[in-house]
């Protein structure tokens, strides 16, 4: 079983690229970012209240993400693998994900981090708000926010996955095929 962690600040196009992993190496594509708008447009009690969160560019709590993550693992036993895109998002998630790999026997292969700097994260996420009308992509106040909850809550995660040998940074910028080539070469080595 495969297991990668795609990391990144938001925008850094973590959505764009597991696509096209997931595609690839035969892998369960899991984005907590995609099953919490699933949840908004369904009007769930969960997604009625991270709405909240996500509108504002915060986090959703970390209990409320660690289940729909457990819940998706266990609803697909076969998987080659699985690309988590989006999670963990905090020292705690990475570590409850951990623990939920080891429950299962399995583990994560690798965290491979899209390094973007903040101006390109800007540009895209204003570009993809004007088409797509995500209420948290609109406002530049609010994608402020967003990096910055990531710099202070979601970077640490590096060192998380640094301390076990498993952190490959990988150049964000570029074309979208430039950048895959170069996630590739990475998951190479590690498959
Ligand atoms: P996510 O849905 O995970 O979204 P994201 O970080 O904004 O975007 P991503 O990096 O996937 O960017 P994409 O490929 O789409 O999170 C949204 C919100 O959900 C969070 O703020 C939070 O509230 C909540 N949430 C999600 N997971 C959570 C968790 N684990 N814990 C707590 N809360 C959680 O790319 C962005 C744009 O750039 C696109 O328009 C794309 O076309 C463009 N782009 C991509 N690659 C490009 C390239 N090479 N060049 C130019 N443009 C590019």
């Amino acid at each position: 079983m495969l297991n990668l962690v795609l990391f990144g600040p938001p925008g850094a196009g973590k959505g764009t690229q597991a696509t096209r992993i997931s595609e690839k190496y035969q892998l369960i594509h899991l984005s907590t970012g995609d099953i919490l708008r699933e949840e908004i447009a369904a009007e769930t009690e969960l997604g009625v209240e991270a709405k909240k969160n996500m509108d504002r560019g915060e986090l959703v709590p970390d209990l409320v993400v660690i289940n729909m993550i457990a819940t998706k693992i266990d609803e697909n036993k076969n998987a080659n693998g699985f690309i988590f895109d989006g999670f963990p998002r905090s020292t705690a998630q990475a570590e409850a994900l951990d623990t939920i790999l080891v429950e299962r026997g399995v583990s994560i292969a690798a965290m491979l981090a899209l390094e973007v700097d903040n101006e390109h994260l800007m540009q895209r996420l204003l570009r993809r708000g004007r088409k797509s009308g995500r209420p948290d992509d609109q406002n530049p106040a609010i994608i402020g926010n967003r990096i910055s909850i990531y710099n202070k809550t979601t970077a640490p995660v590096i060192d998380f996955y640094a301390s076990q040998n498993k952190y490959l940074p990988v150049n964000g910028i570029g074309t979208i095929e430039e950048i895959f080539d170069r996630l590739c070469t990475s998951i190479d080595v590690v498959k």
